[in-house]
């Protein structure tokens, strides 16, 4: 039988790409480089507990960033708990709710109260201006998140934190390789916190990272993450397992070997979706300051569903159709997922900016795994469709789309 959306006969019974686009796709660098450096580690027979490759990866992102301490870690969210842990944050802590889950779970896990704050509509980015109406006497940290890699105003949350005294992170799971006023993000608050998931444009499999200048705080978390172990069979602290294994850093060597390649290919990519989709009614491809670096790792573009006359579930659902798996991050927002909705039933009233987003924000396929041509098809497909908002808004079913959106 059909599909509601092969019955509109606006396209045609194939998809318009044969294999699935997807956002996410593993950036992968030079793959003879990577088993390589997995034979050493299998004739080296040291797979894990501070091997050598994570020692190197660990000194190169350091020398990287500036910073004086690189902490490598299993995944981002065990590094976002541990960086909160070991910074002593406890009661409330204000964050952004326009952000990946991960960030307001890393708290609430330790039973810190995320305090969602409302984002700045432009920025995408935590709103300074409604941070000290937010603050209570349980108050003890701020969490910037760096969305889509552009910095938070780090100046100003830097302000606030000094004068509340709070401690004050960032979540920059989006932002490796990205500046703030030509410094590159991993240098600001107590500390900053990276992600090298798989999906991440700079990978390592599984992992993450917290860079700090703190020398205490830094102590703490490499304790924390192995156990409290201050060495053999003296343990001194509480502590987890964050560690990050030697597969993982032999991949995040690999990868940080292309890192400038892969920068460039997706610079190319955002540039291509930036003239292809410039006379489209409806669609914002949200800008990168060009003076600044960036790592334009996201294709993320706001639906204006008046003007394009689909909104942006319709346009998605449609996409998908079409084997382009867009993605709407960061649907519905941390505050409207649990335990967050039951625990604050009306947050939402607090973060009119934010629920804003949470409806029109989608993210495209970028990366070296697509060429500029997908670029083409895709923003073609986008153009069909908002060409045709008409005939889709007349034929669709409503309840095929999100039916709270229409
Ligand atoms: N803070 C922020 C602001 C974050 O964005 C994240 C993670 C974190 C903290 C936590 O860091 P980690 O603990 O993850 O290191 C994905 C990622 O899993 C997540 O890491 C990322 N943010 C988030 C924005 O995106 P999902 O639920 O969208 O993942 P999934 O499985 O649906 O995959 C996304 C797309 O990638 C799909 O189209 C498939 C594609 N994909 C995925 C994988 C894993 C591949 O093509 N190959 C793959 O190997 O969360």
């Amino acid at each position: 039988m059909k599909t509601k959306l092969e019955q509109l006969a606006i396209f045609g019974k194939k998809p318009s790409f044969a294999e699935k686009m997807h956002v996410g796709r593993p950036n992968i660098g030079n793959k003879g480089r990577l088993i390589e450096y997995i034979n050493d580690l299998i004739d080296r027979k040291w797979l894990t507990n501070s091997g050598p490759f994570e020692q190197e990866l660990e000194q190169r992102i350091k020398d990287l960033i500036g910073v004086k301490h690189c902490i490598a870690m299993c995944n981002g969210t065990i590094a976002l708990e541990i960086a909160i842990r070991a910074a002593g944050l406890t009661g409330e802590v204000i964050v952004p709710s326009f952000t990946f889950i991960a960030t307001a779970h890393a708290l609430q896990w330790q039973e810190i109260t995320p305090v969602f704050c409302d984002v700045d509509p432009v920025t995408h980015n935590i709103d300074p201006a409604r941070i000290e109406e937010l603050i209570t006497p349980r108050t003890t940290g701020i969490i910037g998140v760096h969305v889509w890699g552009r910095p938070c105003e780090v100046d100003f949350l830097s302000a606030i934190a000094q004068k509340h005294k709070l401690k004050l992170l960032f979540d920059a799971a989006h932002a490796f390789g990205c500046t703030y006023q030509g410094q590159m993000i991993g240098r600001f608050g107590n500390a900053e916190v990276f992600s090298f998931h798989a999906t991440k444009f700079f990978n390592t499999f599984e992992g993450g990272a917290v860079v700090t200048d703190d020398d205490n705080l830094a102590a703490k978390i490499n304790l924390m993450k192995n156990f409290g172990f201050s060495d053999y069979d003296n343990v001194i602290y509480i502590g987890t397992n964050g560690k990050m294994s030697e597969v993982s850093a032999a991949m995040g060597l690999t990868g940080l070997e292309s890192l400038e390649e892969f920068i460039t290919k997706n610079r190319q990519n955002y540039q291509q979706y930036q003239q292809e989709l410039t006379d489209i009614p409806g669609i914002k491809l949200i800008p990168y300051n060009e003076g600044e670096k960036n790592n334009y790792q996201y294709i993320i573009l706001e639906i204006d569903k008046k003007a394009a006359g689909v909104s942006r579930d319709q346009l998605v659902e449609i996409l998908h159709t079409e084997n382009v798996l867009a993605r709407k991050y960061f649907y519905p927002g941390c505050h409207q997922m649990q335990p967050y909705r039951a625990y604050y039933p009306h947050a939402k009233l607090l973060l009119p900016e934010t629920e804003k987003l949470t409806q029109k924000v989608m993210a495209l396929p970028t990366g070296i795994n697509i060429q500029l041509d997908d670029i083409t098809e895709i923003c073609n497909l986008i153009r069909l469709i908002i060409n045709h908002s008409k005939e889709i808004n007349h034929h669709l079913d409503k309840e095929i789309i999100n039916p709270a959106i229409n």
